[in-house]
Order: C-alpha cells, then sequence, then structure tokens
C-alpha cells in the first residue's frame, strides 16, 4: 500500500503517535539491584537511567506524546521523570504523563502488558492517535522510531514488531520469536519458546522480538477488547495477543537495522547482573559500539547541579588518577586509582585505594587501602577502609555479598549493614 497524500511525511506520522512506555516489571535476575527500583529506574552509562534510551529516542524520533505506566517499587522512577523529564513544552501538546496502575478500571493492578494499556484506554482515546506505539522501558538502544512508522504504514499492516537476529542460544526461553514470509509478514509468533525456529538459511539465528509494538489505534483498542474477555488470559502481548492476531491480521515485523551500515544496530536487554556489567564495561572500551557522544541523537536524562570531578595527586605514590574509564560529576578522586571503570556522580574514593573494571553508582564512598575488582557498588554504599572485594570467590560471598554467575560482585547497603533508606 502506498502512503496516502495526508500521512507522506515521517512528522506527520511521529505527530499522530502516542507513545506508551512499560516501566512496570521488577527484572528480578538483577537481584538486589532491582530490590527497590523498578528495571527501568536502574543506572545505566556514568549518568543515565535505562528509561532515558526509550523516551529519548521519542524525542529524537519527533515522538512527543509519551506516557509512562509504571507499577512496580515506582518511587525512583516517578522521582527521576518528575525532575528530569520536562524537555517536553506543553503548550507545543507534548508531555510526559506518569500512568501508574490506578484501579480506574477494574480492582487490579497492571495484570500483564496489555492490562497496563487496556486500564488507560481513555486516557489513549481521548488524546486520538492514529498509531500507538507501545515500548519496552527495559533496555539500551538508539532507535529512530520514525523510520519504523513508516515501514508500518507502508506495508498496510495493523501492528507491527520490531525485530532483532538474535543466536538461538540467547533467545531460547528469554524472547518471543516470530517466522516471517519474504515480505517480512509475521506467520507465526512464539512467545520464549525453549527451542526457537532458526531463519531459513541461517540455522544459528532466530527473529526476536524487542517488545516494541506499533499499532492502528482502532486495531488496538478492538484487541484489547477481545483480551479482556478472554477467560484464562494472562493480559501479556508477547504470551496472548501476538501469537493470536497473526493468524487472521496482518502484522508486519521490522528488522531493528543500523539506518547507514544496514547491520544489526546496537541492542542489549541488560537483564542480569553479568549483562548490566558488561553493556556497562562496554563504554569504557576504546571504541563502544553505544555511541552517547553523538549531537545528533543526544540522550537526555535527569541532571542535578554538580562541580566537575577532580582528582587529586596527594603524593608520589597517592596520585589520584582514572585510565580507560568514565568520570561523572561530582566525583573526587583522591590519591587512588581507577581503571577501566565507570563512575556515576558525586563518588568518593579516598587514598591508597585501587578500583578495576567496576561500575559505581551515584553517591558512594570507598574507604582507604581498599581494593576493588570486578564489582557493581550500589547507590549510597560506603565501603569501609581496607575492604578487598572482587580476588577471592569465596571470601566474598562470606562477606554477604553476592557474586554473579560469571564472578561479578554485587554490593549494596544492606549488604555492608547499612540503613536500607533514602541516600
Ligand atoms: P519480557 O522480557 O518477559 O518479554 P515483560 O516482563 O513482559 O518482558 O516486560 C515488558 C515491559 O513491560 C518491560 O519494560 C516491563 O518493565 C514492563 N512491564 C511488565 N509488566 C508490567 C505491568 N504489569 N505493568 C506495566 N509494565 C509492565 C517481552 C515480550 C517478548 C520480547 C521481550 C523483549 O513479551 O516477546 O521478546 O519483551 O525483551
Ligand atoms: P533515587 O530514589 O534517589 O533515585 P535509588 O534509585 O537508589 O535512588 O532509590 C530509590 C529508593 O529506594 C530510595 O528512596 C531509597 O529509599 C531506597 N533505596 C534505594 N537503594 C537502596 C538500597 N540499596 N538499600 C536501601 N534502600 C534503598
Amino acid at each position: 500500500m502506498m502512503i496516502d497524500q495526508n500521512s507522506r511525511y515521517v512528522s506527520r506520522l511521529t505527530k499522530d503517535t502516542f507513545a506508551l512506555v512499560l516501566a512496570g516489571g521488577r527484572g528480578s535476575r538483577l537481584k538486589e539491584l532491582t530490590n527497590w527500583r523498578a528495571k527501568p529506574a536502574l543506572y545505566f552509562g556514568g549518568k543515565y537511567r535505562i528509561i532515558d534510551f526509550p523516551l529519548s529516542n521519542c524525542i529524537n524520533s519527533g515522538i512527543r506524546r509519551v506516557g509512562v505506566l509504571t507499577q512496580y517499587k515506582a518511587h525512583s522512577l516517578v522521582r527521576h521523570l518528575v525532575h528530569g523529564w520536562t524537555h517536553f513544552k506543553k503548550e507545543l501538546g507534548e508531555f510526559v504523563e506518569i500512568l501508574p496502575a490506578s484501579q480506574r478500571y477494574s480492582e487490579d493492578w497492571y495484570l500483564g502488558t496489555a492490562d497496563a494499556i487496556y486500564q488507560n484506554l481513555d486516557i489513549i482515546r481521548a488524546e486520538r492517535p492514529k498509531y500507538v506505539l507501545v515500548l519496552s522501558g527495559d533496555h539500551i538502544y538508539k532507535m529512530d522510531y520514525g523510520a519504523m512508522l513508516v515501514a508500518h504504514v507502508e506495508s498496510g499492516a495493523q501492528m507491527t514488531v520490531s525485530c532483532l537476529e538474535v543466536p538461538i542460544e540467547e533467545a531460547a526461553g528469554a524472547f518471543g520469536v516470530m517466522k516471517v514470509d519474504e515480505t517480512n509478514r509475521i506467520v507465526g509468533f512464539e512467545e520464549k519458546p525453549e527451542q526457537p525456529s532458526p531463519i531459513p538459511g541461517q540455522p544459528d539465528l532466530t527473529l526476536a522480538s524487542m517488545g516494541n509494538y506499533i499499532f492502528n489505534t482502532d486495531f488496538l483498542f478492538e484487541q484489547l477488547q477481545i483480551d479482556a474477555q478472554t477467560e484464562g488470559s494472562s493480559h501479556d502481548f508477547g504470551n496472548d495477543i501476538i501469537p493470536k492476531v497473526v493468524d487472521h491480521h496482518h502484522v508486519q515485523a521490522f528488522p531493528f537495522r543500523n539506518l547507514e551500515t544496514g547491520e544489526r544496530a546496537y541492542w542489549r536487554d541488560v537483564g542480569t547482573l553479568d549483562s548490566f556489567w558488561e553493556a556497562n564495561m562496554e563504554l569504557v572500551s576504546t571504541t563502544p559500539s553505544l555511541d552517547m557522544y553523538d549531537p545528533d541523537w543526544p540522550i537526555w536524562t535527569a541532571q542535578t547541579q554538580l562541580p566537575p570531578a577532580k582528582f587529586v595527586f596527594n603524593s608520589e605514590e597517592r596520585r589520584g588518577m582514572a585510565v580507560d574509564s568514565m568520570v561523572s560529576g561530582g566525583c573526587i578522586i583522591s590519591g587512588a586509582h581507577i581503571e577501566r571503570s565507570l563512575l556515576f556522580s558525586e563518588v568518593r574514593v579516598h587514598s591508597f585505594s585501587s578500583i578495576e573494571s567496576t561500575v559505581i553508582l551515584p553517591k558512594v564512598d570507598i574507604g582507604r587501602n581498599c581494593k576493588i575488582k570486578n564489582a557493581i557498588i550500589d547507590r549510597g554504599c560506603t565501603v569501609p577502609d581496607n575492604t578487598v572485594i572482587g580476588f577471592d570467590t569465596e571470601q566474598d560471598k562470606k562477606n554477604g555479598f553476592r557474586v554473579s554467575e560469571k564472578g561479578i560482585v554485587l554490593v549494596t547497603r544492606g549488604m555492608l549493614g547499612q540503613p536500607e533508606g533514602y541516600a
């Protein structure tokens, strides 16, 4: 189908779109890191939270009507949105609105991703969008949703699912996977199968859903009404809606590729301690595949007014320095050595300490003579003088720290016997 005269411009399509970011999930494989915050609120990349990525993609794509659906442990997320996500101009009809589960349609909280949207039908209807973009708030990537909207409209589909070619063993049990025909129309969809079917001609790869969907608004409403009345449904897009609608309706796949090179684009699901640590570590490598310094696609966030990072040279054997590292505002590295690490704002590292391959969240204080490597230190921790982390797995466990499958050590305030309150 050709795009009609009124909708031939991408800006027309993005203006006609209401984005809803699903941000209510816990992310339980992140263990204690998501004990107090929803996964979309988790810190990433030195000064961001995960949710900043889909929200920045919306701004940069020209989609300026956005709702964020919150539920699980939303305090940290809500504060971040209220303090930082004020870039939109109300006068221009732009907004980011927080849509918590508030029992307006039923006695229940959001039962699943589809129910979360269903419980906000009146709010969506009032905006009269032609398209609804449902986004997962859980992933790190830079994507122009305008390109996906154009593909959606050109294909004439009722719904489009963004997808990536993923190694089969990575996708097994983790992602929704689909089969497509030669026009990328989805002809089969299974949610998290143990044995995903391969892409024809590429036996090691499967086509995985990124959990981002474009719907024609009428079609979305119709399907949500049907799902709401379906007994036994878990009210989830991946489990209940997509596998059914692909049989009777035109649902298209949109392979997410780098628009310039045509290669698979950067996308990370930082859902485990290991993948969270690895994705952050990638950023301190010499040429990371995620470019956060690109002025054409800025990542927006909430920023506190902070002084520059400071490095204190105390004496010849107490040089405050950091190499192959990212150090954020308000940090003071005093007579300590930092290598291949990522420090969020307001981190203090004191003399004679050395830190290697470690992610340190905001407001952490590392005492003197500490030796830390391959670790994640949660917000607000005070690490006492002489602490050793990441050199002896058994000792780390004895100290009450969590050691991941790949040997990354997580340290939180609770594990250090410090009060688990606001820091
Ligand atoms: P999952 O990874 O299992 O599968 P899911 O738990 O459904 O993702 O969460 C999707 C998004 O919705 C997340 O951003 C989460 O925070 C949010 N969310 C979950 N429950 C919610 C609720 N009750 N209220 C509000 N928000 C909620 C999905 C798809 C797969 C796809 C993967 C890609 O079902 O097909 O492959 O995402 O990661
Ligand atoms: P913020 O809310 O300032 O963005 P967090 O995301 O770290 O910071 O915290 C969310 C809330 O959860 C805080 O208000 C705090 O009370 C609590 N909290 C966060 N992390 C911890 C932790 N490790 N131990 C105890 N409480 C925490």
